[in-house]
């Protein structure tokens, strides 16, 4: 069989208009399930354009790419972008607004619709969108007599004491903003207050204490290098909080049971998880040709089927609200009972602020000042303090 790129290359060599989609999937299950949809466009399209999809290495690296087509004016017909890139790209006045043109519109999920308007426009379609969720070793939990916890408190006590019980932490995060997103959230966090981002806010120095006393006490362990599902089989795996989208390769990696369930939250109702992954943004300064296949791509990836074999094949959550009722899903769930979390946690997340300068807030603060306080080179006030001090500057243009 054919590697669905060189088939993509062979229908493009052919087609009248090329449309480029630059993303951020370096490979595994999200990448080919785009490149899959591109091949049923294409095939579909055929002698009238094309959709390319071009891998820009990571999300970071699509911005940091997109960024330089700015200056350079070879900015593609499409690209995958997140809220804050959206808002950073209007700066520039770089989009043209999709207002009119999705015609699966009415049936995507309003929630992640919502957070692509700007000023009233619609300016991204939802396309690979996750939810965290918790991912769990089925088998140590059963081991140890331990239910999947229901709460925040029960999360921490069960990581406790099956941590106690192992001799080593059961509880596996990444040190980044998008676990501590996750506590933070639950704890009562936001970050915007009264339009000023604050980032050392006494819920934030609470979740970041939390994370900072699960490691001193043993039963959470930070995983510096590479993501969680790349991490198994060096230690004892009992849980983890991290993005929907991760499944099909926690699922690869696990050499045991592997379960999912919507996160801790309260005895009311499950936690709220972090909104990511990204929309499907269209350029405004390309080829009128290549925007018009690129709007009949949004519209084939939006539509309840694709939607359906997306999700199904990714984890990522269906955001036409049909998929569900696509037999590619049904069978998907017959088979597959644990996916129903990602559609129910989807009804409990949140976005981070979709502000232009977010994504180096997340990263470059306050992603640096979750790793020092959780790897013990500041506590988590000074950390965050600080922080806030740099987010300040940043903001007031003292430094970019
Ligand atoms: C990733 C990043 C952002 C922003 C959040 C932002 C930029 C976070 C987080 C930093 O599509 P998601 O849910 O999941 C990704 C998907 C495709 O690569 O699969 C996940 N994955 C991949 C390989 C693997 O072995 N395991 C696995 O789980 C992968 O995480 O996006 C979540 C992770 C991060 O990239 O380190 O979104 N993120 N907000 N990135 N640039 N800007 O504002």
């Amino acid at each position: 069989q054919q590697k669905a790129e060189d088939v993509i290359k062979a229908q493009c060599e052919k087609a009248p208009v090329v449309a480029e989609l630059w993303h951020g999937f370096r490979g595994g299950a999200p990448r080919a399930a785009l490149e899959n949809l591109a091949v049923e466009f294409n095939k579909m399209n055929a002698g009238k354009g094309c959709v390319r999809p071009i891998s820009q290495g990571g999300y970071r690296d699509l911005s940091t790419k997109i960024k330089a087509a700015f200056a350079a004016g070879n900015l593609p017909a499409m690209a995958q972008a997140f809220e804050n890139n959206i808002a950073l790209y209007l700066e520039a006045n770089a989009l043209l607004p999709l207002d009119g043109k999705l015609e699966h519109l009415s049936d995507l999920n309003p929630f992640f619709v919502n957070a692509v308007k700007f000023d009233g426009k619609l300016y991204g379609l939802p396309f690979n969108k996750s939810v965290q969720i918790l991912y769990f070793n089925r088998d140590l939990l059963s081991k140890h007599g331990v239910d999947v916890p229901k709460t925040l408190d029960d999360f921490i006590a069960a990581a406790k004491k099956i941590s106690e019980a192992e001799g080593e932490p059961v509880y596996w995060f990444r040190p980044d903003t998008s676990t501590y997103a996750y506590w933070f959230f639950n704890m009562g966090g936001s970050y915007l207050h009264d339009g000023k981002v604050v980032v050392n806010s006494p819920e934030g120095v609470k979740a970041l204490e939390t994370l900072v006393q699960g490691v001193k006490d043993g039963w959470a362990k930070p995983i510096t290098s590479g993501y969680i599902n790349q991490n198994f089989g060096k230690g004892v795996y009992g849980f983890s909080t991290d993005s929907s989208a991760g499944y099909s390769y926690y699922l690869r990696a696990a050499k045991f049971d592997l379960g999912i369930a919507t996160l801790p939250g309260t005895a009311a109702h499950p936690g709220y998880g972090l909104v990511q992954g990204t929309n499907l943004i269209v350029f405004k300064d390309v080829d009128t040709k290549q925007q018009a296949v690129a709007f009949q791509f949004l519209n084939f990836v939006s539509g309840p089927k694709a939607q359906a074999l997306f999700a199904a094949a990714t984890g990522y959550v269906p955001i036409n609200l049909k998929a569900v009722d696509e037999p590619v899903l049904q069978d998907h769930l017959m088979e597959n009972p644990d996916f129903q979390v990602v559609i129910d946690q989807a009804n409990y997340a949140a976005f981070e602020p979709a502000i232009p300068e977010w994504e180096q807030i997340r990263f470059d603060i306050l992603g640096q000042a979750i790793t020092e306080a959780v790897l013990g080179k500041a506590t988590p006030k000074e950390a965050l303090d600080k922080a806030q001090k740099q987010v300040e500057d940043l903001l007031s243009g003292k430094i970019r």
